[in-house]
């Protein structure tokens, strides 16, 4: 059996099964990257919900294993040369999944760096990006009496949205076959409807191919797990109150 007892993550939320990857997460659009994609992969792994409207990705645990105390991270028993290794911050998460498993990235070069450049696009922009607009469109921004900060990020989001449907012109996926360019940015996406009901604003049934391209994966069997997962605990308690009063929908996106 895998010894974890290095990573003192593993004092806080223990493994039960350590020959398994370790997730730590929440399903927000930036936690449910990594599952969909380990729901994808078929990888064994175990996730563990962290809080964050607890502050619990700012624990003293969490944060010696991603510095940022961010979610999501990982630990993979099975690292590079056979030795555990702990990963964060998405983007890096996918790549090492997708170069670990050979699946969701071309090996052909000029498709991988192409992948790659979406990867990155959607981690630098997509995401920083749509994820102020929530915060002034649902959040505590939205009181703000200033609303320029707010129309700034309207449209810096349309102009992405603008970016990703051009790219998606006669496209199925964002590089030719399905990818980690898709995985990456469909929580987002999927978060402008779900959670910040940004639809009309954005005028997002104006983007047809983004539409299209979201009805598609959302229709795959491993995003829809992927978006559950780690399940909140009580999350059928939770369902009952009214969701825009929870604290982890405020602002931590
Ligand atoms: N650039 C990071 C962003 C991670 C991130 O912002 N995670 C949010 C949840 S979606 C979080 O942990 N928020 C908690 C907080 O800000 O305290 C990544 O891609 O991993």
């Amino acid at each position: 059996m895998t010894d974890l007892s290095s990573f003192p993550i593993t004092q806080r939320w223990p493994a039960s099964y350590p020959d398994r990857l370790q997730l730590y997460a929440a399903p927000t659009p930036n936690g449910v990257k990594v599952s969909m994609m380990l729901e994808e992969t078929g990888l064994p792994y175990e996730p563990h919900f962290v809080d964050i409207s607890n502050n619990e990705s700012k624990d003293p645990a969490f944060v010696s294993l991603n510095p940022n105390g961010r979610i999501p991270a990982i630990i993979d028993p099975a690292g590079p040369d056979g030795q555990p290794i702990g990963i964060w911050e998405t983007g890096a998460i996918l790549i090492y999944l997708a170069d670990k498993t050979g699946q969701l990235i071309s090996t052909t070069p000029a498709q991988r760096y192409e992948t790659l450049a979406w990867v990155f696009f959607q981690v630098s922009g997509v995401g920083p990006t749509f994820g102020q607009l929530g915060f002034f469109l649902r959040f505590a921004g939205k009181d703000y009496e200033d609303k320029r900060p707010r129309q700034r990020f309207v449209d810096e989001s349309r102009r992405l949205l603008g970016v990703l449907d051009h790219r998606l012109e006669g496209r199925e996926w964002i590089v030719d076959d399905y990818s980690i360019a898709d995985i990456a940015t469909f929580g987002w996406v999927n978060a402008l409807v779900e959670f910040y009901a940004a639809g009309d604003i954005l005028g997002l049934s104006s983007y047809s191919n983004v539409q299209a391209w979201l009805e598609r994966g959302l229709a795959r069997p491993a995003v829809q797990r992927g978006l559950r997962i780690p399940a909140r605990p009580a999350w059928g308690r939770l369902r009952k109150r009214n969701l825009w009063s929870l604290p982890f929908l405020q602002h931590r996106f």
